[in-house]
Parts: C-alpha cells; structure tokens; sequence
C-alpha cells in the first residue's frame, strides 16, 4: 500500500513542517559564550572568518553577533618583534557545555594548523573561550572567565563594541574595564568586516 492509498497516513499541514523546521534550529537551554579570536600570521583577516565559520558550523551552537575587526598591537612581547594582530569578539549561544566549547575551540586551531612555537609567539589563529555564562572556574584546564581578558584591551574594546552591556564575573562591566586600561595599541579596522550566517 503506498502511503496516499493508506487511510492512516494523514498529510502533514505546512505549518507542523516548519514547526519541526524551527526546533530543529532551535538549541535547548542555550546557554551564552563569548569567544575572543586573535591571529597575527598570513592572512590574518581570512583566519578569523574561517575561524567564526567553522563555529557557526558547530552543531549546538549559534553565532549570535561578531564584532568589527580591531588590528592591535602584540601585547606581553616587544610589540616590534612580532607582526600585529587582528582580533574580534564572537557571542555565541549553546547548548555545548563549557569543556566541550573549549575543545572545539582547539580544533579549529589544530585545523588551521595553528603555528606556535612559544608561549605568546606568532600564531596562525587562536581561539580563547572568554566568559561563559556567569561561571567562575579556577580548573587550570579551564579558568573562567580567561584569567587575562580583564586587562587586555585587544578583547575589551571589540567586546565592548557588540555588548556594551557585558559585564566579566568577578570583575565589573567591559565598559569600566576598557576605560581603566585604555584603547592605546588598538585600532579599529572600519575597512573590515567579517560575517555570520543569520
Ligand atoms: N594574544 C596573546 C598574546 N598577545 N596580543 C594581541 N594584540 N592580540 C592577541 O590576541 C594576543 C596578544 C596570547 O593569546
Ligand atoms: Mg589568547
Ligand atoms: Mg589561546
């Protein structure tokens, strides 16, 4: 019997096809995250577009909002021994706990053989997971929210510009942040832009 001849098969209506549609895009209890990505070797702009891509590509998360492209100076090193950055700031929900969120992040990296030879050195893309939610976690594996992003105004200033809002757990409002450390060795590249999927 084909399923037109069968009297039990009701046709679905439209409207319950694009219900399931919906929930399907729909995460559970999404949670919200804030991704900070950096990179400052080869083309520097292509990096982080792939970077938010593959994030946006991640099933059980969605890129919520990116900010615009900040070129900044190297912070923690000589800023004249290593090329400048660009960094942006991605808000994402997800239904993705915490460590697994981290590990994607780390796999986007290894994907796009990220080159490290030292601590802070040169690096194709980094992707640090900055706040998520309001968790505080000292888990070295983990520490939430980044332990360094307070005073970095790389991940401040771009934060700033897509959630003037934010506020770090433990350490007060992005805005306050941001006017304490100042915006010097960073600029906004208005030339740029990176995008999202809706
Ligand atoms: N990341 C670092 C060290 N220094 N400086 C800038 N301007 N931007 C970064 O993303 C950055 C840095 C370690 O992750
Ligand atoms: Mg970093
Ligand atoms: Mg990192």
């Amino acid at each position: 019997m084909t399923p037109q001849s069968d009297p039990t098969v009701q046709p679905v209506p439209s409207d319950v096809v694009r219900q399931v549609d919906a929930a399907d895009s729909t995460l559970h209890d999404p949670k919200r995250a804030v991704i900070a990505l950096g990179s400052n070797l080869g083309n520097r702009l292509e990096r982080l577009q792939d970077a938010i891509d593959t994030l946006a590509d991640t099933p059980g998360l969605r890129v919520k909002a990116v900010s615009p492209v900040y070129e900044t100076q190297p912070h923690g090193v000589d800023p004249d021994s290593q090329p400048s950055y660009f960094n942006a700031v991605v808000l994402v929900k997800t239904s993705l706990p915490p460590a697994s969120l981290l590990e994607r992040g780390q796999a986007i990296e290894e994907a796009m053989d990220r080159v490290r030879e030292e601590r802070w050195g040169p690096r194709t893309i980094d992707v640090d997971l900055v706040t998520y939610q309001d968790v505080v976690s000292s888990d070295p594996l983990l520490t939430l929210p980044h332990p360094r992003v307070h005073e970095r105004a790389f991940v401040l200033a771009p934060w700033h510009d897509v959630d003037p809002e934010a506020e770090i757990p433990g350490q007060g409002p992005v805005a306050g942040l941001l006017e304490s450390v100042g915006r010097q060795g960073v600029t906004e590249r208005v030339d740029l832009q990176l995008s999202f999927p809706d």
